[in-house]
């Protein structure tokens, strides 16, 4: 079967499994002022990229029927994992050099709570098996082989995820790169956002309770065992559900070095918005980069406990997805350079 067909497929079969599991008719799902409290914000769900508009959609099918934010999150990165044509997330996403798809992932719940892996192969859903970290382990984080190994003998199927389209592409790339990782290269890949990024998402469900996960097959053609800040809590993603929470998306070495999502959500504590929070993070990133910072793109995203969000990039070209009770836009981010 093509990848097409059988991605058609799987969407199919999940469509037709959320309707048949729904517990409200289509006429109660319309977004209703009152039912959502849209004047406070709540619920709401947003995420990286433009393709975070359908992993959004996952979201709020769990958010619209009153349930948590963390099993939202879940539900809705799981949809970019699944997609084939995604190559930057999950099933599909660009390998390493060696030829191999390590997956990063985390999740972070309303209570602290939080799951990771990071070198994963062979798993499609790495998101689910970092929240199966977070409940059933007393760690945060498993790496590599040890988390394959959880994952299968927590009942995970291994699969080949490097599809044919991301096999010609890794081929062509060694011809051309000589097996030298770049630092930056999904910014030269033609085709726009389908072609890069990370997934990070945020929301917060009725109850006003936040949560946010953030999932990746990482920097295409990295050397094999090369971790990004997505898997990495406090720089790929952060919580505290009293403050408001921040994921990002971009060259994880330039976010772990500032310690990304904490810093923000941190900055927000202090009184910024989110979009200030966000700019100030990205400010000190151009400010380690000195004398590059054409050579490298972050965009960062923020949600307060109020329901208020924002977002600030290095560069031009940072878009970003927004599900609440009154809207479902792709928004495009203000950029420092
Ligand atoms: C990483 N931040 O692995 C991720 C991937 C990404 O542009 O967003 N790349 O560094």
């Amino acid at each position: 079967m093509s990848d097409r067909r059988e991605f058609v497929k799987i969407s199919l079969l999940s469509s037709a499994a959320l309707l048949s599991g729904s517990k409200l008719s289509a006429q109660q799902k319309i977004p209703d002022e009152k039912k959502y409290n849209t004047t406070k914000g709540k619920p709401v769900v947003i995420s990286t990229w433009d393709f975070g508009q359908a992993a959004n959609a996952g979201a709020w099918s769990v958010l619209e029927q009153y349930g948590k934010a963390i099993d939202a999150v879940e539900a809705g990165v799981k949809i970019p994992e699944a997609n084939p044509f995604n190559q930057s997330v999950g099933y599909g996403g660009r390998p390493d050099r060696d030829g191999r798809v390590t997956l990063d992932a985390c999740i972070m719940d309303e209570q602290g709570k939080c799951g990771s892996v990071a070198c994963i192969e062979h798993i499609k859903h790495p998101i689910s098996v970092a929240r199966m970290v977070m409940e059933r382990t007393p760690h945060v984080m498993l790496v590599g082989d040890g988390a394959l190994q959880f994952a299968l003998a927590n009942g995970f199927k291994r699969e080949k995820l490097l599809t044919s389209q991301s096999e010609r592409d890794w081929r062509e790339w060694l011809k051309r790169e000589k097996y030298a990782p770049q630092k930056n290269i999904e910014n030269r890949m033609p085709g726009g956002a389908d072609n890069h990024d990370t997934i990070g998402m945020i929301a917060i469900d009725m109850k006003g309770n936040i949560s946010g996960a953030c999932t990746t097959s990482g920097m295409a053609y990295k050397m094999h065992g090369r971790v990004g800040d997505s898997p990495i809590i406090g720089a790929g993603l952060y919580v505290d559900n009293e403050v408001g929470a921040a994921t990002g998306t971009g060259v994880g070495e330039e976010v772990i070095r500032i310690v990304g999502a904490h810093l923000i959500v941190e900055l927000m504590r202090m009184g910024l918005t989110p979009e200030a929070a966000c700019k100030r993070a990205i400010e000190r990133i151009a400010a380690n980069n000195p004398g590059n910072p054409n050579d490298i793109q972050v965009g960062f995203l923020a949600l307060n406990k109020h329901g208020e969000y924002g977002a600030y990039a290095l560069q031009k070209g940072f878009s970003y997805s927004v599900k609440n009770g009154h809207e479902d836009v792709v928004l495009e981010a203000k950029h420092l350079l």
